[in-house]
């Protein structure tokens, strides 16, 4: 392809979207400083956390002394079960649904100190086993048509403790960005007749610029679409739509995918690597979805350091996201980079 020097935009097919892409800005040497600033040492309890095993949390419930992972239904959650399920609406400019849900939180380890990338594998293949069950769980809850599991990572990314944990918002309807992605996986499907994600997969391994690495069952590549400048999607290589559909050893190995791709994400600028990831599976809402292709992203803030991220500003907010940094160069320096 012969446009990575030219200021040209990419379309996203998974959402129909396109991205600014001005390579021309970053065409010299790689000049950004690397600062390292000392991450807090982490004790492996902490008295003053809500999430460590035995504590109190904000509403006065104290967490059992779990010794695997731990689910708890959110103190503040975003969505209730209780909603009345009306339309609040005056004019059709005043639309307005109530909106049912569940929220929970989700610890993948009883030690504060650790994360994704620093837990062993078997302690990761426990923490996909629970993401399972809480998909099934939610997903087969009558009025429940999505489930979102979703981690932020790092106060940059708002997560409000470093405990290792993540989130899962199940509700009613479908969220606006599965929705894109379910639009445009059918339509691709009904146009070629085959899996968008399952052509977009042997596209990227054949070409090989964008492929950070891979083994039997995933493959993690930084989208040829990126948005953000290290952002990658983490692709099954069997077609199925969600973890439910998970052999043991593709439990085995995402877990080792996602310890891989957290590690390298953490010795790229020598710091604890925020981010917000999550997986995008079928819709819950008792069809098949033959269209709907398994993978996660990783959305992470950082640029250049541990100090200099992207903002989503200016010509981002008002027109369409832009990047400089080229997803080939990108992958290359994940490429690079150390998996543990
Ligand atoms: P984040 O770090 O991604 O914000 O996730 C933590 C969640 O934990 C957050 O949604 C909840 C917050 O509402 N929480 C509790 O449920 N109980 C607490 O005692 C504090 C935080
Ligand atoms: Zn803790």
């Amino acid at each position: 392809m012969q446009l990575i020097s030219e200021p040209h935009r990419r379309l996203n097919p998974l959402t129909g979207e396109w991205v600014l892409v001005s390579p021309h800005r970053t065409a010299r040497p790689w000049q950004g400083q690397v600062e390292t600033t000392p991450a807090p040492v982490l004790l492996q309890y902490d008295p003053t956390c809500y999430l460590c095993p035995g504590n109190e949390r904000a509403g006065g419930v104290r967490n059992p002394k779990y010794t695997g992972t731990f689910v708890f239904e959110n103190d503040f959650a975003a969505l209730r079960l209780d909603a009345k399920n009306k339309i609040i609406s005056e004019n059709e400019l005043l639309t307005a649904e109530a909106e049912r849900g569940i929220c929970r939180v989700m610890c993948f380890s009883p030690r504060h100190d650790l994360t994704l990338s620093t837990m062993n594998n078997e302690d990761v293949v426990r923490v996909v086993d629970t993401w399972v069950e809480q998909y099934v769980e939610l997903g087969t809850m009558d009025f429940i048509r999505h489930v979102q599991i979703f981690e932020n990572r790092g106060a940059m990314m708002g997560a409000s403790n470093p405990h290792p944990h993540c989130q899962i918002w199940a509700n009613e309807t479908l969220p606006n960005e599965p929705a894109k992605e379910l639009r445009q996986q059918g339509k691709y499907l009904e146009k070629n007749g085959h899996c968008l994600l399952c052509r977009y997969l042997e596209v990227e391994i054949n070409a090989k610029e964008r492929l950070i690495f891979e083994n039997d069952s995933f493959a993690v590549v930084v989208p040829f679409w990126a948005v953000w400048p290290f952002e990658t999607i983490v692709l099954s290589k069997r077609h199925f739509s969600g973890m439910d559909d998970l052999s043991s050893q593709e439990r085995e190995q995402l877990a080792m995918v996602l310890r891989e791709t957290t590690a390298k994400y953490d010795n790229l600028f020598g710091v604890s690597f925020p981010y917000s990831m999550g997986f995008h599976q079928r819709p819950t809402d008792g069809e098949q979805h033959p269209e709907w292709h398994f993978h996660a992203h990783f959305y992470p803030p950082l640029l250049r350091s541990a100090t200099i991220r992207k903002f989503m500003v200016g010509y981002e907010l008002l027109g369409s996201p832009q990047r400089d940094l080229t997803p080939e160069a990108a992958a290359e320096r994940l490429r690079a980079a150390i998996a543990k």
